[in-house]
């Protein structure tokens, strides 16, 4: 018998994978979350319904969510991520030869499961630098400080994490970063939830001086375009060159993906 996961994209868009088997479901005091072994897209880890990354495609959102903020700074060594708890976008960091990496997952399961299941991605766990926090990411920043780059790999704008998308977050956030410091955040689809994501831009920008949206393709989400703000006080400008290994982004990427489409910059505009 066929077996199929669908993640519904809108009441009446879905996108299915064809499993192989389950390999790991919890309940947690969050949410609910399923890895899976698909057919075509490997390991896919799925939280409350919605595709959180796939060992087929998770290069192109952890290379974008954590490459265009860490080449932007001129020299980040102490680097906030807040949710990943898979580990991905920490992976990515430790490229860039950073002193300490603190991870600030509130969900316990999560890292628990990839770590067992999913090295591929999780494997940043046993570098030294890396320092996991089980705690509320909101909670944390107000105690922490001197970051050079922060990055919010939560799950979508539209849900439990809408709260990592309002002004008073980003003010608990340009105070933990230090003076030029940077941030990331994804912040969903343009071309599904155009709302959600113009608001974003514009809570961005009343805390900090510079904004950018940027985009990159990633297959497995929703409409397959997908949305990053980067956010600081210094100017947004690439500092330094590409100097390892990438699957997706490079140097002439780091500018052509704040080249929008017309429909994207009419949302960002308004
Ligand atoms: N976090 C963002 C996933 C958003 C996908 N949304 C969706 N499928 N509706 C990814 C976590 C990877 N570290």
């Amino acid at each position: 018998m066929d077996y199929w996961f669908s993640e519904m994209h809108t009441p009446n868009i879905k996108l299915g994978f064809r499993i192989k088997r389950e390999i790991a479901h919890a309940t947690s005091k969050f949410q609910d979350i399923h890895l899976f072994e698909t057919y075509d897209y490997g390991k896919l880890l799925v939280i409350d319904g919605t595709v959180q990354t796939t060992t087929r495609d998770e290069f192109i959102y952890h290379e974008m969510i954590v490459h265009p903020p860490m080449f932007t700074h001129p020299n980040p060594k102490k680097i906030l991520i807040i949710g990943g708890g898979d580990g991905g976008a920490a992976r990515e960091v430790l490229k860039h030869e950073p002193r300490e990496v603190h991870v600030v997952e509130i969900d316990e399961k999560v890292v628990e499961i990839c770590k067992k299941y999913l090295p591929e991605i999780s494997s940043s766990y046993n570098d030294p630098r890396v320092h996991l926090h089980i705690e509320n990411g909101k909670e944390f920043i107000r105690r922490e400080g001197n970051f050079d780059v922060i990055i919010v790999d939560s799950t979508d704008p539209v849900g439990p994490a809408a709260d990592l998308f309002r002004e008073d977050f980003y003010e608990d956030m340009k105070k933990a970063l230090k003076k030029d410091g940077v941030i990331s955040q994804q912040c969903g689809t343009p071309f599904y939830h155009p709302e959600e994501f113009s608001q974003v831009k514009k809570e961005l920008e009343k805390v900090f001086e510079y904004v950018k949206i940027y985009i990159a393709y990633i297959p497995t989400y929703p409409s397959g375009m997908w949305a990053f703000a980067m956010a600081s006080d210094m100017p947004i400008e690439r500092r330094r060159k590409l100097n390892f290994a990438t699957k997706y982004y490079n140097d002439e990427i780091y500018y052509s993906s704040m080249s929008l489409p017309n429909f994207v910059k009419k949302y960002c505009e308004d």
